[in-house]
C-alpha cells in the first residue's frame, strides 16, 4: 500500500498511532500536506461514512477514527496554514444546535485561518442563542454555520433570525455549508453566502469582505 492509502486504513481502523507514523513517513519522503489531508484522512473518512450508512460500522468506530483523523490534522495544521499575515477580519464558527460533527467544521476554521482570518470556535451544538450572543460580543465580519444531519439544517434559519434580532445583521455576513447544506437552502434562509467545502468557505469568506472591507473596525469590536 502506498503512505496515503496506509493513512486512509489507519483513519478506518481508527488507529491514531498508525495514523502518525504514515505522515511522518509521508513528511520524510516528501508528501504534501495537502496530499495527505485529502486523499489519506479525508478519503479514509468517506470510505468510514459509506460502511457507517451501511451498518457495517457503528458509533464507537466512527468516534475512534474521528479521533485519529483529527489528531493527524493536529500534526498537518502547521503544513497547511500560513503564518504571520495581518487578520483579514474576525470569523465566529460553530456547528449547529443538536449537531456533534465537527470535523468540517475544525476544517474550515483551518482553512478561514490560512486565509488570514482570526477565528473564534463555539464549538458544536451551538444554540441560534449562543451564536447571537457571539455576534453581539465579538461583532464578527463573517459567521459560519455548520450542519451535518437534516435534522439540524433547520437550526440555520433560527440563528440568522437570532442575528436579525440584535440588531447588527448588515454588520456581519454569515455564510452556511455541511454535507446536506445547499446553495438553494442558503437563499432560502437568507444567508450570504454557501460554500460547499472548507477552501471554497476560505474564499467565499475573503469574496463576501471584498479586499481590505473588513465590517468592524478594531476600536469598534
Ligand atoms: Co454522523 N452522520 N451521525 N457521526 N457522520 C453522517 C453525517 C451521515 C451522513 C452518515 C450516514 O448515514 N451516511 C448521517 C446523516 C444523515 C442525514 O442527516 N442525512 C449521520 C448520522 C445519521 C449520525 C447520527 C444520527 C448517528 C446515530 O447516532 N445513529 C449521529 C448524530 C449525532 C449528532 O450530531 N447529534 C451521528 C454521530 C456521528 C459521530 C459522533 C459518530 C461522528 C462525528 C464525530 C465528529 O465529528 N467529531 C460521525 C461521523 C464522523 C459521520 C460521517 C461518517 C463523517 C462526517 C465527516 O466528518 N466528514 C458522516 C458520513 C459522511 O459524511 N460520509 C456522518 C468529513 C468532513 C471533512 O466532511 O463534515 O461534510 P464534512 O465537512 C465538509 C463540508 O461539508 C464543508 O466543508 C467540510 C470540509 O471540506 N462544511 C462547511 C462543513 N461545515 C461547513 C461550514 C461552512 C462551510 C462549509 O460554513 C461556511
Amino acid at each position: 500500500m502506498s503512505i496515503v492509502e496506509n493513512l486512509s486504513d489507519a483513519v478506518q481502523r481508527g488507529r491514531v498511532t498508525d495514523v502518525l507514523s504514515a505522515i511522518d513517513e509521508g513528511l520524510s519522503v516528501g508528501l504534501s500536506a495537502q496530499e495527505m489531508l485529502d486523499q489519506g484522512l479525508l478519503q479514509g473518512m468517506s470510505l468510514l461514512g459509506a460502511r457507517f450508512k451501511n451498518n457495517e460500522v457503528f458509533v464507537p468506530e466512527v468516534l475512534l477514527s474521528a479521533r485519529a483523523l483529527n489528531r493527524g490534522l493536529d500534526v498537518l495544521k502547521p503544513y497547511l496554514t500560513e503564518t504571520g499575515a495581518e487578520a483579514r477580519g474576525l470569523a465566529v464558527i460553530g456547528s449547529v444546535k443538536g449537531d456533534l460533527h465537527d470535523i468540517g467544521k475544525n476544517l474550515v476554521k483551518m482553512m478561514l485561518k490560512s486565509a488570514g482570518f482570526e477565528v473564534v470556535d463555539l464549538g458544536v451544538d451551538v444554540s441560534d442563542e449562543q451564536f447571537a450572543e457571539a455576534v453581539r460580543d465579538y461583532h464578527p465580519d463573517i459567521l459560519c454555520l455548520s450542519s451535518l444531519l437534516t435534522t439540524t439544517m433547520a437550526q440555520m434559519k433560527l440563528v440568522i433570525e437570532a442575528v436579525v434580532a440584535t440588531g447588527l445583521r448588515d454588520k456581519v455576513k454569515i455564510l452556511v455549508g455541511g454535507a446536506p447544506v445547499t446553495a438553494t437552502l442558503a437563499a432560502a434562509i437568507g444567508a450570504d453566502g454557501y460554500a460547499p467545502d472548507a477552501v471554497s468557505a476560505a474564499g467565499l469568506a475573503t469574496g463576501v469582505l471584498g479586499p481590505n472591507s473588513k465590517l468592524w473596525t478594531e476600536a469598534a469590536r
